[in-house]
């Protein structure tokens, strides 16, 4: 059993959004157009507390992009994004979202970021997502949406940990950092996952 995993098409990724990855626009329609290969379709949503401490607004003095310890873990201080039930939270209007069975929201411990589909970056609590996809007897995950380099490969990195043959689905992604992108890349095929 194939899934898609569709992460954080969310308007404060998009054209306008006060962390829009470039071209992620472009990627709408492909997403759209590839569900009608997928028998189970999951989404994400990046879901934060206006406070989260991901946030350089949190950290007077830093600025967005720099890197801090966060209790423990390295964390990139970002723009505020995502703030739950914020407009900039919602799904991008033009995703087709009908056919999504279920949707994982990510980020609510202001403590701690979490990049990923299935845990925090700590892993310190993970969301249910891989209970989900192992009880629908799930074996093939497949991976697309926003960020390639942050969100894309985290989400990927643990489905390819936790067992699922794992496709990044390179033309349904985009990346913050060309240059990081290449190189994930490249880590992530050396690991066993595919790049399609
Ligand atoms: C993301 C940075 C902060 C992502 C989420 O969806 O890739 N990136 N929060
Ligand atoms: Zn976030």
């Amino acid at each position: 059993m194939k899934a898609l995993i569709i992460v954080d098409i969310q308007n404060d990724f998009l054209e306008d959004g006060s962390l829009a990855v470039p071209f992620g626009n472009q990627i709408i329609p492909i997403i759209n157009e590839i569900q009608k290969e997928f028998e189970l379709i999951v989404a994400t949503q990046d879901w934060h507390p206006a406070d989260h401490k991901s946030f350089a607004a949190e950290h007077p003095g830093k600025n967005n992009f720099e890197r801090i310890d966060l209790n423990g873990l390295s964390q990139v201080l970002w723009p505020v994004h995502c703030v739950q039930g914020s407009f900039g939270a919602d799904f991008h209007k033009d995703l087709e979202i009908n056919s999504i069975e279920a949707i994982f929201r990510k980020g609510m411990d202001k403590e701690i970021d979490s990049y990923s589909g299935f845990f925090d970056n700590g892993k310190r609590k993970n969301t249910g997502l891989f209970g989900y996809l192992k009880d629908r007897n799930v074996s093939d995950v497949f991976v697309c949406g926003l960020a390639a380099d942050f969100c894309i490969y985290f989400t990927a990195n643990d489905a390819l940990d936790l067992g699922f043959k794992t496709s990044i689905i390179s033309k349904a992604t985009k990346p913050i950092d060309v240059e990081n992108w290449k190189k994930i890349q490249e880590d992530f095929k050396t690991k066993g996952g595919n790049i399609i």
